[in-house]
């Protein structure tokens, strides 16, 4: 029986309260509040210290999921519940004025953790926004010799959500990750890891 402490983290508004939920077996512990800052023209709500959820792995194994306040004035919170996390998933809003710059902001900010544990990241609202590209996100990455994990996803769909779960435990845990993971199966080798939906019948 194994359990794993996860932990989501981004700017405001790139789904991050979105993804526990999506993601949670159990109803989710959230601590919104109504935005008092400039916050309050993008949303009607803002996480002020975190979100919960579990996700059951199956065999008493079980992922404990984190989701971090976006506004850096919680910072202080990123660095509490990032302590003892075993990966980092991080959400990008692509549809926010510099995402590029938000992501490099975020791998600052958790640049002592990133060089302990593993991460990768999301990058949401595609569909509204389409630039800058993957390609530009995995460049930076790449620049900064960070070889992660980088997807496109939505933040309400459990399924893209999911393949960023398994690309964490794929590295995490892949005895779990190699077996079968909700619907999913990964091809991995060593330098090439693939993720692939599995064929339905
Ligand atoms: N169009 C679109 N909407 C998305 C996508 N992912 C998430 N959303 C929506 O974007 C909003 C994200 O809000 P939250 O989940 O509260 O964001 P958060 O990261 O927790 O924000 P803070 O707690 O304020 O830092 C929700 O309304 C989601 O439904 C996406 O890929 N495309
Ligand atoms: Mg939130």
């Amino acid at each position: 029986m194994a359990s794993y402490k996860i932990l989501i983290s981004g700017p405001v508004g790139s789904g991050k309260t979105t993804a526990v939920s999506t993601l949670s077996d159990i109803p989710v512990v959230k601590t919104d509040a109504k935005p008092t800052d400039g916050v309050a023209a993008l949303k009607d709500s803002t996480t002020v210290a975190m979100d919960y959820g579990t996700i059951d792995l199956g065999d008493g194994n079980k992922v404990h999921l984190y989701g971090t306040p976006g506004q850096e004035r919680f910072k202080f919170m990123w660095e509490i519940l990032v302590q003892g996390s075993i990966g980092l998933i991080l959400l990008i809003n692509n549809n926010h004025p510099h995402p590029l710059r938000e992501l490099e902001l975020f791998l600052e900010a958790f640049a002592r953790s990133i060089e302990q544990i593993p991460f990768s990241v999301g990058i949401t609202h595609m569909d509204e926004c389409p630039r800058p590209t993957i390609q530009q996100y995995s460049q930076l990455l790449a620049a900064k010799k960070h070889v992660v994990p980088l997807f496109s996803v939505d933040a309400r769909s459990k399924e893209d959500m999911n393949l960023l779960v398994l690309a964490m435990l794929s590295m995490i845990a892949p005895e779990i990750a190699l077996e079968n993971f909700k619907g999913l199966t990964l091809n991995a080798h060593p330098h090439h890891l693939r993720y692939t939906k599995r064929q339905r019948h």
